[in-house]
């Protein structure tokens, strides 16, 4: 049987591959306004304090990759190619079009390595997308807005909680809280009717009752250096309600992120843990999806869910 040719654009946030990319990275993330150096300094010294530069990149390819393998061994219908397109740095999302274009690539299915719709992830990622194909005349795109309903993504954390909890004595148990985290958001998205709000609380809650978790909440984290308002509550002012309360014990789920990089790494990690010892709270950060076998398959059924959809 021949298989039709499936393009598949793996779109993620990019980060920078050495120090000298820093500055023109953090330009295109400020929509080209160039930082000021004390801010360009902020940055490098957070690069500076997970290893100079964070991992993201190899594990992005990494993903792509493990996500092609696994789609072209679970079907036969199609042979999926893999083409990543990043928001912030080359190869960015226009230049994964154009090679699919010139590849001859007729369709493609378009997936964010973010599980949340919002005005800011995927609906700029595939906003990008499919301006840059419709300019170049092709390939036909099937865009995925979310996937965090994916059962085998919600096991994954779930199985992780369980993996934590079994770690927690069981008189601490009753003193822990579990804290999944997404990246804030300027305040304005409320205004906007934007669903992302309502998905992380959605998805807290179901990754809660399957893990059977007895406490748990959620917060906001890794706001923008922007003068603007951003969703709260922060992570950091969380922590310190919730040691008012009693808690001693707290479980990081920065559920709207799939990788280890600079936003787990640092926010998490670095200061989320500093605050932590500072408290004299017990700190666990379960292990992000990267390439685990069960997160690839979500995002694999997340991609023949929406071919099928097109049927
Ligand atoms: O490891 C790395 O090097 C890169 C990690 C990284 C990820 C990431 C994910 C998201 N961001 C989102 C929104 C915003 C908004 C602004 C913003 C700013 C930054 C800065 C860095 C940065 N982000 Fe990011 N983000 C990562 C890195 N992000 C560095 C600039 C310094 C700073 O403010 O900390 C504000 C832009 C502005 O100035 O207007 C908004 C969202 C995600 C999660 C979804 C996704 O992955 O796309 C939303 C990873």
């Amino acid at each position: 049987m021949t298989k039709n040719r499936m393009g598949l654009l793996v779109m993620a946030y990019g980060t920078p591959r050495s120090t000298e990319e820093i500055e023109p990275y953090y330009t295109h993330i400020r929509r080209g306004r160039t930082p000021t150096p004390e801010l360009l300094q902020e940055l490098t010294d957070r690069y500076e304090k997970i290893g100079g530069i964070s991992p993201l990149a190899r594990i992005t390819e990494e993903q792509a990759s493990a996500l092609e393998t696994k789609l072209n061994h679970i079907q036969d219908e199609y042979e999926f190619k893999a083409y990543l397109g990043l928001k912030h740095i080359e190869p960015f999302i226009e230049d994964g079009i154009r090679r699919m274009n010139e590849d001859g690539i007729e369709e493609a299915v378009s997936i964010v390595l973010a599980p949340h719709y919002s005005t800011f992830s995927a609906k700029s990622y595939n906003g990008r997308a499919l301006e840059e194909s419709e300019k170049r005349g092709g390939p036909t795109l099937y865009s995925i807005d979310n996937w965090h309903e994916e059962p085998a993504f919600i096991r994954y954390w779930a199985e992780r909680l369980q993996e934590t909890y079994a770690s927690i004595s069981e008189t601490e148990q009753e003193k822990t809280i579990v804290i999944f985290s997404a990246h804030s958001l300027p305040e304005k998205i409320k205004q906007m009717n934007d669903p992302y709000p309502q998905q992380i609380a959605d998805n807290a809650r179901m990754i809660a009752e399957m893990a059977n978790v007895p406490h748990y909440t959620t917060a906001w984290q890794s706001a923008g250096r922007t003068p603007e308002p951003w969703l709260g509550p922060d992570v950091l002012d969380r922590m310190r309600g919730l040691h008012k309360e009693g808690y001693t014990t707290m479980v990081f789920c920065p559920i709207g992120f799939v990788s280890d990089h600079l936003e787990v790494l640092y926010d998490n990690d670095y200061e989320c843990k500093n605050l932590a010892d500072e408290l004299g709270v017990h700190y666990f950060r379960p292990p992000m999806p990267n390439t685990h076998e069960m997160f690839i398959g979500a995002l694999a059924s997340a991609v023949l869910k929406k071919l099928e959809e097109r049927k």
